[in-house]
């Protein structure tokens, strides 16, 4: 495979000196890297691929670390180390785990905050930009400039997350939300927001209720999210801003896996196929669960295929529980919103109904 552009890339500054007629040959060499890596290795590949643009579109347009970028959950962060310094950990099989697989300022100064948990980011970055106004603002001396959280739409639906952007347009100042929608939480979303942000995708970002402007926050929304170019315009635009900007932008998570049908990983992970989007959401855990093949067990008894332990022990554990919904009307399954790692597919959600959260 050729990785001749990103090999050569050790830092942001080597990005910037990029031509920008290289920047969508960047992002393929990215893709193709990310893919192989994930059989090899394993991870959030998923949540990667739909992100490849967008973190190359913010690494041409910022200054990280002058810049700051707060990932949320950071399990999205793989190209961005890549674009840090540590390409070497995905493109050479030796160095795989010379990197973990969430952000960690041990690991590099470009990494913000070790964290796994969703819906941090725009809290954190209110935290950061705090401290940069409270220093005398973006020349003071905090030394700290543009303040960036991004965020997934399925990370968007917890609690903090609502704090942050309560927070944010009344402490005000240089606050740059990215709001990474794919459509997709680990699985399909749930909840009563996802309407609205599903009418803010339909009107390109110009219909109501909106959200982010019910919050005070200034809003655009940028359609064309895998489009490196598109991106580039719309970072450059709110770069330096004065206030809070939510930058809305949609994208395809798992875009550059072969579609699910005819995907060989999913076939050997023993995710079931459920159609296109989903499988596309669960591509992580189609890797996930490849790299569980160190820990697998007995296959599946009904499909033959291996399955993960942690999916192994999920789906004995739905299967002893299944039974029991009938008698037990207050008996009630609730996962993270990470039903697909641990055995509860989404047949048994459907027979589950009420009991299932
Ligand atoms: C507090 C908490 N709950 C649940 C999880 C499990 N989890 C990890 S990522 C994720 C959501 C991912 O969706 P999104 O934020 O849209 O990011 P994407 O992967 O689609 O880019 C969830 C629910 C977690 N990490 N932390």
């Amino acid at each position: 495979m050729s990785v001749g552009i990103l090999s050569a890339i050790h830092g942001p500054a080597d990005v910037h000196a990029l031509d920008a007629a290289e920047l969508p040959a960047l992002c393929g060499e990215i893709r193709t890297t990310l893919v192989r890596y994930g059989h090899v290795h394993g991870g959030h590949i998923g949540s990667n691929l739909g992100m490849v643009e967008a973190t190359v579109a913010l690494h041409r347009v910022f200054d990280s670390p002058r810049d700051r970028i707060v990932f949320d959950v950071s399990h999205q962060s793989y190209v961005h180390k890549m674009l840090t310094g540590r390409a070497d950990a995905y493109l050479d099989p030796a160095h795989h785990d010379s990197v973990t697989g969430f952000t960690n300022p041990a690991e590099s100064a470009h990494d913000q905050f070790v964290l796994g948990h969703t819906g941090t980011s725009i809290s954190l970055a209110c935290g950061l930009a705090k401290s940069r106004d409270l220093a005398g603002g973006m020349d003071g001396g905090s030394g700290i400039r543009n303040v960036i959280a991004v965020i997934g739409d399925g990370s968007l639906s917890s609690a903090i997350a609502f704090e942050g952007l309560n927070n944010a347009a009344e402490q005000g100042g240089n606050l740059i939300i990215i709001v990474n929608d794919n459509e997709m939480s680990i699985a399909e979303d749930h909840g009563g927001m996802y309407g609205t942000l599903a009418r803010l995708r339909a009107t390109g970002g110009k219909g109501g209720p909106n959200l982010f402007m019910a919050f005070g926050l200034d809003y655009r929304y940028v359609e064309a999210g895998n489009d490196v170019f598109a991106l580039i315009e719309a970072f450059e635009q709110v770069k330096d801003t004065d206030h809070p900007v939510v930058v809305h932008i949609h994208t395809r998570k798992g875009l550059g896996l072969p579609p699910a049908k005819e995907s060989a990983e999913a076939r050997d992970s023993g995710i079931p196929m459920e159609g296109d989007a989903a499988v596309a959401a669960e591509d992580s855990m189609v890797f996930e669960g490849r790299h569980e093949a160190n820990h697998w067990q007995d296959p599946d008894s009904s499909t033959g295929r291996p399955l993960g332990a942690r999916k192994h022990y999920g789906s004995m554990a739905m299967a002893a529980l299944e039974p029991r919904f009938a008698a037990e009307p207050g008996l009630v399954v609730i996962s993270p919103a990470t039903p697909g790692s641990n055995g509860i597919t989404r047949a048994f959600r459907e027979r589950a109904g009420r009991h299932y959260v």
